[in-house]
């Protein structure tokens, strides 16, 4: 009989029959799971992982979007033993406190940009991104509660954005398939069009003509709600999930105007794109806009451990300490010492090793120069990238901008060739999308667009023979 204790010695198809057995993974389709057996990934050492097959792979997207130091570190793994062995929780609910969460807090308001009355200089502790966005909605809803303005509930959101996945996650989220289970969005809840130019561009339009109207459709929304109705506003810098959506360098300056004009909150949720991945502490710094609220999750742990949180402009903070009352909202883990501890040893390594200033020197602009040579390549419409952050959009016909036909699931087939021959990349419909490691060297950048340029070559072959090319 084999032990379900000792997974090391089970064998990989041991281990999916139980995995099928017993675990219901995150936006999966059971039942297609079942029939092919999920991938077991045992290890990981810098930017490779390795299966239970031995076989290695280079991780283009950090995990997801997350493993901004790389894998391996032994830094973070002696900053979590040390602290379990001091002190593994104590909660923050009853007027207590711990030594890392107010370190950690103290150190992420120094790290954000000093922005006058936006300036940071609270955080509020979750454990995810999912979490943190549904306290922003709490948050934002207090805040106009406070100033007697309680008719202002609606938060506007994009779609195609990605705020998580609990009610109010997937609420501001734009994703019309989550939207499809569970009666989605929940009231006060609305959505404008994505920044997506190569998709929402008209003929003729430039890039920042572009810009202002997508911007201009948040205006047009507050005004057909009514401006003394709307709470917020919330997006991500760039979008993540809905894959690598680079908005024009017009679009975030015009948002600013529009809720600067009607004084509603922005917030920038930043998930995926804050703790150097964008070349950056914080992308908002990158665009040069002030949010009132930044949601954080993943890279400040490096996703080592999990935490997540929202830092709280001076705006907001103010009316929620000085109005006073109980803000009845938190979690168990608000405010973990371990997760706190893991985040702190987390910024000394990238500080130590400069991690944004890599991403937004000499490592990110040879990333882009790299990506941009494919867009050369037959099957690539726009190759390009922000930061750590790439996408390219797959086409039939490159002048034209012709797509493939869904039931081709063209992605999917690009993305079987990566896995293939090593190389862990994400297919977004047509999109295909990298977030790759901040430790990367050149080395490993021509390494990865390698495997990259072999994935586009075998799907175009592919799609010849299929005769769709
Ligand atoms: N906001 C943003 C911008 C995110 O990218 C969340 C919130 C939610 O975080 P949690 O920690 O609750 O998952 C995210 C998460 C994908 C993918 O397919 C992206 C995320 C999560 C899962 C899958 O790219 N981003």
């Amino acid at each position: 009989m084999t032990s379900t204790t000792d997974p090391q010695t089970l064998s990989t198809q041991a281990l999916q029959a139980l995995d099928s057995a017993h675990f219901l993974h995150p936006f999966t389709d059971f039942k297609d799971l079942a029939t092919r057996g999920a991938r077991i990934i045992t290890k990981g050492q810098g930017i490779y992982v390795w299966d239970s097959e031995g076989d290695k792979l280079l991780d283009a997207m950090s995990g997801l979007w997350c493993v901004n130091v790389g894998y391996g570190r032994q830094e973070l793994a002696d900053a979590a033993w040390q602290q379990m062995m001091t002190l593994p929780f104590y909660n923050s609910f009853f007027q207590t406190t711990n030594v890392p969460a107010v370190q950690l807090a103290a150190r992420l308001a120094a790290l954000a940009p000093n922005a006058g009355e936006r300036s940071f200089k609270h955080i509020f502790y979750s454990s995810s991104g999912s979490e943190s966005n549904d306290s922003n909605v709490r948050m934002v809803r207090r805040y106009w509660d406070l100033l007697g303005q309680p008719q202002r509930k609606v938060i506007i959101g994009r779609l195609n954005g990605y705020h998580g996945s609990t009610m109010a996650g997937a609420s501001l989220g734009g994703m019309s398939g989550m939207h499809a289970q569970g009666d989605l969005p929940i009231p006060n809840i609305t959505h404008i069009e994505q920044p997506y130019f190569y998709e929402n561009g008209l003929p003729g339009e430039t890039l920042d003509e572009f810009g202002f109207r997508a911007a201009r459709w948040l205006e047009e929304k507050i005004l057909a709600i009514g401006p003394d109705r709307v709470a917020a506003f919330i997006a991500e810098p760039v979008q993540g999930a809905g894959g690598v959506i680079i908005p024009p360098a017009t679009y975030w300056p015009e948002i600013q105007r529009i809720v600067d004009k009607y004084g509603i909150l922005l917030i920038s949720d930043e998930v995926i794109c804050a703790f150097g991945r964008l070349g950056h502490w914080f992308a908002y710094e990158k665009f040069g806009y002030k949010p009132d609220l930044v949601t954080f999750a993943k890279a400040v742990t490096s996703g080592y451990i999990p935490l997540g949180g929202v830092m709280v402009g001076d705006r907001v903070a103010q009316v929620l300490i000085e109005q006073g009352g109980e803000f009845t909202h938190g979690y168990t883990y608000s405010g973990h010492p371990v997760a706190c501890a893991v985040a702190l040893a987390n910024l000394d390594l990238m500080e130590r090793e400069q991690l944004p200033q890599r991403v937004k020197g000499e490592l990110g602009a040879y990333l882009a120069h790299r990506y941009g040579e494919l867009n050369d390549h037959p099957l690539v419409g726009l190759a390009e990238t922000c930061g750590f952050m790439a996408g390219l959009v797959l086409v039939k016909n490159k002048l034209t901008r012709e797509r493939f036909s869904a039931e081709i699931d063209v992605g999917m087939v690009c993305r079987g060739h990566c896995f293939r021959n090593g190389l862990l990349m994400r297919a977004v419909g047509d999109r295909m999308i990298v977030a790759p490691p901040l430790v990367m060297t050149r080395a490993d950048i021509d390494e990865m667009m390698a495997l990259i340029r072999l994935a586009l070559d075998l799907t175009l072959k592919d799609l010849k023979a299929m005769g769709q090319f």
